[in-house]
């Protein structure tokens, strides 16, 4: 396994002028031909990617044939070794059997339908070619193919009987192109841009499936208006293309003109998808769209920059769901997906930084440290230059590298020349790893009205980086006078030492301090308040983010002492009937105000107090507590689930969801006293799937679920995503004692379709996030999985890779739980023939 290094880099001797690609498709012999127009940029030798799943038939340089002896196949290589012109055009025949490729990267069928997915490296699979994103070039390609739709990349140049042309007239690195040929129906738009240009946009799915499709295009329609809007961006090209397909490796792919999707991701409606899809469908819609100046327009110089588009992207998109909808409640949702995902990550053996120095298997790098941390690092960024200066800064991000293959440095330097700042210590937050513990103590002085703030920052090592400088923190700050009116707003210091102290003065009595407002920086912060402190910040801090912390913080700190067998905090029950009684409140925050910390937020706290977290007695503790808060509030619990019972048409919007939220999590804590009674009859009653589903996982985890069971599956057996969830919930929800049994028995069904990546995420999946049940006493969680992860491999690495890091905190658990631990990634890396991307993920988490 030999790691590719940044250091490493060096530009491609050659610039590409023009590719002309010509598929004659064929589910088990596909013809490509290639015809690659290169100017000579520097020395060197023309080498290209080539697949060992691609047969080279031809490769001639300006029509003459190459001898046998000129041309070399070294693994992944392909050299040319004859005299080359300066100038010249190097044509390629191959075949490719896009029905044997279960791993879904290059050329692929799914239902039938032909798509592609290249990113990062999958193009190499369809023809030999520089399969690096600093070679960027203009694609013509011609589709040959009785199927009745034939799509690529950019504008249709022509279509007729057997044969479509399309030409893409923006210059693009090889990982966005894409070709679709199916049968597919369009649901259609259009959409005008600010310059006046006409853009035909069609959401493609199977025949059947267009009632679903019209989500995503609204969402599509709203994503192009918001880029003009926010960001001055605007679409360029005639059409804009989305396909739906039901095999796919990630959730959506940006290719240029021509964006395919998981159809978990596009088809939406309110009896089939819940609230949560439709605003991760409008999300990711964003997301991709957004890709298109943010990736495409300007793209990375190497796989080492992928967060210069991804951290990047997955801002504006949480910055359009935030305009979209509750701005607040989107924050308290990213934060509390990035503690779970991305602080594991970085505090486990996976740490790596949001730009990797090295990387064995690339696609084990699109990652919550990349995606994830890599927008909260730009969030701070714009914190620290201001709304103007992060505008004056993207504004000249664009002018300057529109066609670039950028990099950190270059996105860097627009910052330091629009700003006139020096970003050299704000630098390490790409370069190191780890999660910052940030300590706060406070020191008041009476006689003077005087609050000092003493912050000190430690980073623990993480592998390959022992020691961590101090990085820039912004911190932002607010105080709370004792009668609950803010008396200083929200301002942001600027932490830049290892310890600093600030000081607000003029105050007449100590203020209770709101600290790291908005999470202003993906930080641990660690502070002293007692318990009656941050249910006063739960009831009035005025930064709603600030507010939600204090009262997850309470609920934290109760779970943990339950867990040793103490009783449920009253300071915590007290304050969520106050949450309860607030009526005032936005209803999706108060949501997230009443949800429980999940059993594997309460073992990293555990873990982190130095102690060792005992999955059983936190499940019990979780219950325990839902338990208590249910008996302590039914009546006002009773009456929030039936005020906010919704009688309008249904709507996925951000007003429906949020009242829907609430009373689902009203019911989710009656559910622990009521015998799953409530659950029955919203069962029994609701008309969409976002209530069915809830009051189905109700039921199973109070164990009456199996008539609801049989009568969710019977209505919805041909709803391919529907029997997803099908699959998923009955083991995420299910008592931990149960967990793996149900499992086993789910996967042995015929319908366990375990090679279509949803499928397998859903059950999979659902048993990793099952945090006692996976990580049952017996360890045959653990075998479970490690078992499904050896036979995906085989098949489709990317996904068993993927679906491994549910290993990646097995080294905080008891020496038994350890040892079955460590037996099953043993086995796996025992296997005889496990794939690059497994062997490196387990290896990093075997250490
Ligand atoms: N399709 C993935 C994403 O958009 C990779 N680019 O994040
Ligand atoms: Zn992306």
């Amino acid at each position: 396994q030999t790691p590719h290094l940044l250091a490493d880099y060096r530009p491609y001797p050659f610039t590409i002028n023009q590719v002309r690609l010509d598929f004659t498709l064929d589910p088990s012999a596909t013809v490509v031909r290639a015809e690659i127009q290169m100017t000579r940029r520097q020395s060197g030798e023309l080498e290209l990617d080539i697949g060992k799943d691609v047969t080279l038939h031809r490769i001639s340089v300006d029509g003459v044939e190459l001898e046998p002896a000129d041309v070399t196949r070294d693994g992944e290589v392909l050299t040319v070794h004859a005299a080359l012109p300066d100038q010249f055009t190097l044509a390629t025949e191959v075949t490719i059997n896009p029905a044997a490729n279960t791993a879904f990267e290059g050329l692929y069928l799914s239902n039938g339908i032909f798509c592609t997915q290249c990113e990062a490296e999958g193009f190499r699979h369809i023809t030999p070619y520089p399969d690096r994103p600093d070679v960027m070039a203009p694609f013509e390609v011609t589709i040959h193919s009785a199927l009745p739709v034939l799509l690529s990349n950019g504008n249709p140049v022509s279509q007729s009987d057997g044969q479509a042309v399309w030409q893409d007239p923006w210059k693009k690195p090889a990982y966005l192109f894409a070709l679709v040929a199916g049968d597919l129906h369009a649901v259609s738009g259009e959409f005008t841009t600010m310059s006046g240009r006409h853009v035909d946009l069609n959401v493609w799915v199977r025949p059947g499936d267009e009632p679903r499709a019209g989500y995503a295009l609204e969402s599509l329609v709203r994503s192009m208006k918001w880029d003009e809007e926010a960001y001055g961006r605007e679409y360029d090209l005639d059409v804009f293309n989305i396909v739906a397909v039901d095999d796919f490796n990630m959730g959506a792919m940006e290719n240029k003109g021509l964006n395919i999707f998981n159809s978990k991701l596009v088809l939406a409606s309110p009896e089939t998808a819940t609230d949560m899809d439709y605003e991760r469908i409008e999300g990711v819609i964003g997301h991709e769209y957004f890709h298109n100046w943010t990736g495409n327009r300007i793209t990375c110089r190497d796989w080492f920059q992928l967060c210069l588009k991804e951290g990047l992207t997955v801002f504006r998109d949480q910055q359009f769901t935030s305009a979209m909808r509750s701005a607040p409640v989107k924050r308290i949702q990213d934060v509390v997906t990035l503690r779970a995902r991305q602080f594991r990550e970085d505090q486990g053996p996976l740490a790596h930084p949001v730009r990797p120095e090295s990387f064995v298997e690339i696609n084990n790098f699109y990652t919550a440290t990349v995606y994830e941390k890599g927008a909260e690092v730009i969030g701070m960024l714009k914190r620290l230059v201001g709304d103007d200066g992060y505008a004056k800064a993207l504004d000249l991000y664009f002018d300057r590298h529109d066609g670039d293959a950028a990099t950190i440095e270059d996105w860097l330097k627009v910052f330091e020349d629009a700003t006139g700042r020096d970003l050299t210590q704000f630098k390490r937050w790409y370069s190191d790893a780890g999660t910052p513990i940030l300590t706060m103590s406070e020191a008041w002085d009476a006689a003077t009205g005087t609050l000092t703030l003493t912050f000190e920052q430690k980073t623990p090592p993480t592998p390959g980086q022992p020691d961590k400088p101090p990085r820039v923190i912004p911190i932002a700050i607010g105080l709370i006078s004792p009668n609950g009116d803010e008396v200083q707003p929200t301002t942001v210091l600027e932490m830049t030492k290892e310890k600093q102290e600030f000081t607000f003065d003029g105050l007449s009595a100590q203020p209770v301090v709101s600290a790291l407002r908005g999470f202003s920086a993906p930080v641990v912060l660690k502070r002293q308040l007692d318990a009656a402190g941050k249910a006063f910040l739960f009831a009035h801090d005025t930064d709603p983010f600030a507010r939600w912390e204090a009262g997850r913080d309470l609920a934290r700190e109760t779970l943990v002492a339950m867990t040793g067998g103490a009783s449920p905090d009253p300071e915590y029950i007290a304050a969520i009937g106050r949450v309860l009684a607030d009526d005032d409140a936005d209803p999706a925050f108060r949501a997230m105000c009443l949800r429980l910390p999940s059993d594997e937020e309460i073992a990293v706290a555990i873990s982190d107090a130095g102690n060792v977290p005992d999955p059983d007695a936190i499940h019990e503790a979780r219950e325990a507590l839902g338990a208590a808060i249910a008996s302590a509030h039914d009546t006002a619990l009773d009456r929030i689930y039936r005020e906010n019972a919704v009688s309008e048409p249904y709507e996925p919007d951000a007003d429906q969801s949020g009242r829907r939220a609430l009373r689902l999590a009203a019911l989710g804590l009656l559910n622990r006293i009521d015998g799953g009674a409530g659950a029955t009859s919203l069962f029994d009653q609701a008309g969409n799937m976002t209530e069915r589903a809830a009051a189905l996982g109700l039921l199973i985890a109070a164990g009456k679920a199996d008539d609801a069971l049989q009568r969710f599956y019977d209505e919805f057996s041909d709803v391919r995503l529907v029997v997803d969830m099908w699959f998923m919930l009955p083991v995420a929800m299910a008592p931990p004692k149960q967990a793996v049994e149900v499992a086993k028995t789910l996967a042995a069904r015929a319908d366990f379709d375990w090679k279509n990546p949803n499928r397998f995420r859903a059950l999979i999946g659902g048993l990793s996030s099952n945090h006692a049940g996976f990580h049952a006493a017996d360890g045959l969680g653990y075998d479970f999985l490690a078992d499904w992860l050896l036979k995906m491999d085989a098949v489709n690495p990317q996904i068993a890779a993927r679906m491994s890091g549910a290993f990646e905190s097995w080294a905080q658990y008891d020496e038994a739980r350890k040892s079955h631990a460590r037996a099953a990634l043993d086995r796996m890396l025992d296997a005889p023939s496990l794939s690059r991307n497994l062997r490196e993920m387990v290896s990093r988490i075997r250490n």
